[in-house]
C-alpha cells in the first residue's frame, strides 16, 4: 500500500481515515501569523495607492512598474529563502499573500503566480545549490521575472506530449533547444524561463524520448517573443507565445536530471494549483462582501432584499462554500509544510474546488446585483470574466477530475492485481491475501471510526465513516467491472472523484470547525458549526446522488446523443422545419 503511505486522500480510496494526517486543524506559529499579516496591510496599502483594474483592464495592460513595485514589496520572492534574499515564507503564508493580492487583481495575481507559483518554482523544489544561488537572489528581488513554459499548440491537457525538443550538443556542454509554446503568462517581461523539452535517454538499453526540465536566461540568440494576446478577463497581465529556435542551454542549467522534467512539471503543478486557490479565496471574499453591501440596500416591493430568501440563500451559500474551500487550502498548505506528505491529489482537488466556488459566488454576485451587476461602471462583471480562466489554467478541472479519480484508484487497482496473482500462487500470496481479507472483514463488519472529531459533530464524522468505506467498495466495483479500461471511463471517474473531493472538502471542514470548537466551546461558535452542517447536509446529497448513479445512470444515452451530434456536426432541430 506504499502509494497511500502519507497521502490522506488515496487512504480514503483503500476505505482507510488517516486522522493523523488532518487532526487537529493546522495552528498558524504566533510569529508567522505577525508576519504575514503585516505583509497583508502592505498589500491593502499597495492596492490603494496603485491598483487601478478597471483602467487596465480597458487598456488590456498594466504599468510594467507595477511588477517592480510588488517587488520592492518582497512579493517577488515570498518563498524564496531569507538567505537569497526572500521573504522565505511556508506554504501557508505563500497562499495567504496570493489570496490578498487576488482580492486587489486578477491580472496582477496572475503576474506573481506564474513568477513564483510556478516560474521558478523548478529551481525551489528540484534545483542544486548551484542553480538556486545563481536564479534565486535576482527572481527574489523582481530583477528577474520568471515564466512557466510547459503548454504547445498541440499540447495542453495532455502535458507529455510536448513536442519542443532539446539535443546534446556534440560537445556535450550544451543542449538546443527547438520549439513553440504557447500562452505564456509573463512572456513578454520575462527573463528567466522554466521550459520543458523531449530529450533522449537510454533506458535498460532502450533509446528513448523523455521529458528534461531546463532553466533559460534571457537574453539568449534563438528566443523570440510573440505579441501579447487578447482574452476574456485577466486582461492586464502579459500573456504571448515563446519560441526557441536552436538555442543553446548550457547542461548546467537542467533542473531535476535528464528524462525527470515530466515529474518536475507535476512537482511544481502541485504547488501552483494550491496557490491558485487560495487566490480564488481572496476574490471570492469580495464578492460575498459585494452582495452583502448590497442585499442590504437595495429595497424591492418595501423590503431590504437581503430579507428574501432566495438571496439569502445565495449569500449564505457563498460564506459556506468559502469557507470549505479556505478550510481546503489551509488544510493542504499544511501537509506541504510538513514535508513527509503526498499532496498532489489535495491540491488539484483544492483547485477544482475553489475555482468552481469563486466561479459560482462571482456568478451569484452579479444576479444579486442585477441589472447593476451587468455593468462596466461596476467591477462585477470583470471579477467574472478575471475568474473565468481559473477553471482552464493549471491543469483544467476535467483533467484533474480524471487525475484524482485515477490516482485514487491506483493503488486499490495495483492491490487488486497483486491479488490476483496471489490467488494464482497460494503459497506465495498468503500473506498479500490475508491483510487483504482482514482489512475488508474489519471495514465491511466495524466500519471506520473517527475518534479525533468534536461530539458536537458526530452527525458529519458518521457520514465520513460510512462513505469513506462505500468509496473503497465503490472504486473496487468499478476495477472489477473495467480492469484497465477504467483510464477510458470519464463518466465512472467525474463521479468517483467528486465523492472523494467532497468527502476531502467535508473533512477539511470538520477538522476546522472541531478545532474551534475546542478552543472556544459552542458559545460564539454557532456560525461555523452552521456552516459545517448546512455544507455537509448537501455533499451528502451530492454523494449518495453519485453513487447510486455509478449503476443506475444515463452515459449511454448521453454517449448516444454527442456521437451523433459530432456527425451531424451541428444542433440538429428546428421547431419550424
Ligand atoms: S501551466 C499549464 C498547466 N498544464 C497542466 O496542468 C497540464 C495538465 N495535465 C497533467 O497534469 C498531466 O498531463 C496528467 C497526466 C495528470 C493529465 N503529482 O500516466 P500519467 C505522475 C505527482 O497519469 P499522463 C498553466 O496553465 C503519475 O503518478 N505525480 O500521465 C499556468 C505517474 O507516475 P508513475 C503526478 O496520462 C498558467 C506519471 O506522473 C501528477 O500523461 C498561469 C505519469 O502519469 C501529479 N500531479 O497525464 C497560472 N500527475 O509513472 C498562474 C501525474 O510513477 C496562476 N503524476 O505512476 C496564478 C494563480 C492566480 C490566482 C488567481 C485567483 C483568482
Amino acid at each position: 500500500m506504499s502509494a497511500s503511505e502519507n497521502s490522506f486522500m488515496k487512504s480514503l480510496f483503500f476505505g482507510q481515515i488517516r486522522e493523523e494526517f488532518i487532526f487537529p486543524y493546522p495552528k498558524l506559529k504566533p510569529e508567522l501569523a505577525e508576519n504575514v499579516n503585516m505583509i497583508v496591510d502592505a498589500i491593502d496599502k499597495f492596492g490603494k495607492d496603485v491598483v487601478k483594474s478597471a483602467e487596465w483592464d480597458e487598456k488590456g495592460a498594466m504599468p510594467r512598474e507595477v511588477v517592480q513595485a510588488m517587488a520592492e514589496l518582497g512579493l517577488t520572492g515570498i518563498a524564496v529563502p531569507e538567505e537569497m534574499g526572500g521573504l522565505g515564507l511556508p506554504q501557508s503564508g505563500y497562499a495567504r499573500v496570493m489570496q490578498q493580492v487576488a482580492s486587489l487583481d486578477g491580472s496582477l495575481a496572475v503576474t506573481l503566480g506564474a513568477h513564483q507559483s510556478i516560474g521558478y518554482k523548478a529551481l525551489l523544489l528540484f534545483g542544486n545549490d548551484e542553480q538556486k544561488k545563481r536564479f534565486l537572489p535576482r527572481l527574489a528581488t523582481g530583477e528577474l521575472i520568471a515564466a512557466f513554459c510547459l503548454t504547445e499548440p498541440s499540447s495542453g491537457s495532455d502535458a507529455a506530449s510536448i513536442q519542443t525538443k532539446a539535443e546534446l550538443s556534440a560537445d556535450g556542454k550544451h543542449y538546443i533547444l527547438t520549439g513553440n509554446k504557447l500562452w505564456i503568462t509573463n512572456g513578454a517581461i520575462a527573463g528567466f524561463f522554466t521550459v520543458f523539452a523531449k530529450t533522449n535517454v537510454v533506458e535498460n538499453g532502450e533509446k528513448k524520448e523523455k521529458v528534461t526540465c531546463f532553466a533559460v536566461e534571457l537574453p539568449t540568440e534563438g528566443v523570440s517573443v510573440g505579441p501579447g494576446e487578447h482574452k476574456l478577463g485577466i486582461r492586464a497581465s502579459w500573456t504571448n507565445a515563446i519560441h526557441f529556435d536552436n538555442v543553446k542551454v548550457p547542461v548546467e542549467n537542467i533542473i531535476g536530471g535528464v528524462g525527470y522534467g515530466f515529474k518536475v512539471a507535476m512537482g511544481i503543478l502541485n504547488h501552483g494549483r494550491l496557490g491558485l486557490a487560495a487566490g480564488c479565496v481572496g476574490v471570492a471574499k469580495n464578492a460575498i462582501k459585494a452582495s452583502i453591501e448590497h442585499a442590504n440596500e437595495r429595497t424591492q416591493f418595501k423590503k431590504k432584499i437581503g430579507e428574501f430568501g432566495m438571496i439569502k440563500e445565495k449569500v449564505a451559500e457563498m460564506i459556506v462554500n468559502n469557507y470549505v474551500a479556505e478550510s481546503m487550502v489551509y488544510m493542504t498548505t499544511n501537509l506541504i509544510d510538513r514535508g513527509d506528505m503526498d499532496y498532489s491529489m489535495e491540491s488539484a482537488a483544492a483547485k477544482i474546488f475553489c475555482s468552481e466556488m469563486l466561479w459560482d459566488a462571482v456568478d451569484e454576485n452579479i444576479q444579486i446585483w442585477g441589472g447593476n451587476g451587468y455593468m462596466k461602471e461596476y467591477p462585477y462583471e470583470r471579477w467574472l470574466r478575471d475568474s473565468r480562466i481559473n477553471r482552464i489554467f493549471e491543469g483544467t478541472n476535467e483533467i484533474l477530475r480524471c487525475f484524482v479519480a485515477l490516482s485514487g484508484m491506483q493503488g486499490p487497482g495495483q492491490e487488486l492485481s497483486g491479488l490476483a496473482k496471489a490467488i494464482q500462487h497460494p503459497l506465495k500470496g498468503l500473506g498479500v491475501v490475508t491483510d487483504y481479507a482482514t482489512r475488508k472483514v474489519k471495514q465491511n463488519v466495524f466500519g471506520e471510526t473517527m475518534t479525533k472529531s468534536h461530539p458536537r459533530l458526530k452527525k458529519i464524522a458518521g457520514l465520513l465513516e460510512e462513505y469513506t468505506v462505500e468509496l473503497s467498495a465503490q472504486t473496487e466495483v468499478l476495477l472489477k467491472r473495467h480492469g484497465k479500461e477504467i483510464h477510458l471511463k470519464q463518466f465512472a471517474q467525474k463521479r468517483i472523484a467528486d465523492v472523494a473531493i467532497d468527502l476531502y472538502a467535508m473533512f477539511c471542514t470538520l477538522s476546522r470547525v472541531t478545532q474551534v470548537l475546542e478552543e472556544k466551546g459552542e458559545a460564539g461558535t454557532e456560525m461555523e458549526v452552521a456552516i459545517a452542517e448546512a455544507f455537509c447536509m448537501k455533499a451528502n446529497r451530492r454523494i449518495r446522488g453519485n453513487f447510486k448513479a455509478m449503476d443506475r445512470n444515463e452515459d449511454e444515452m448521453m454517449k448516444f446523443i454527442a456521437d451523433k451530434a459530432y456527425e451531424i456536426g451541428c444542433y440538429p432541430f428546428d421547431y419550424f422545419k
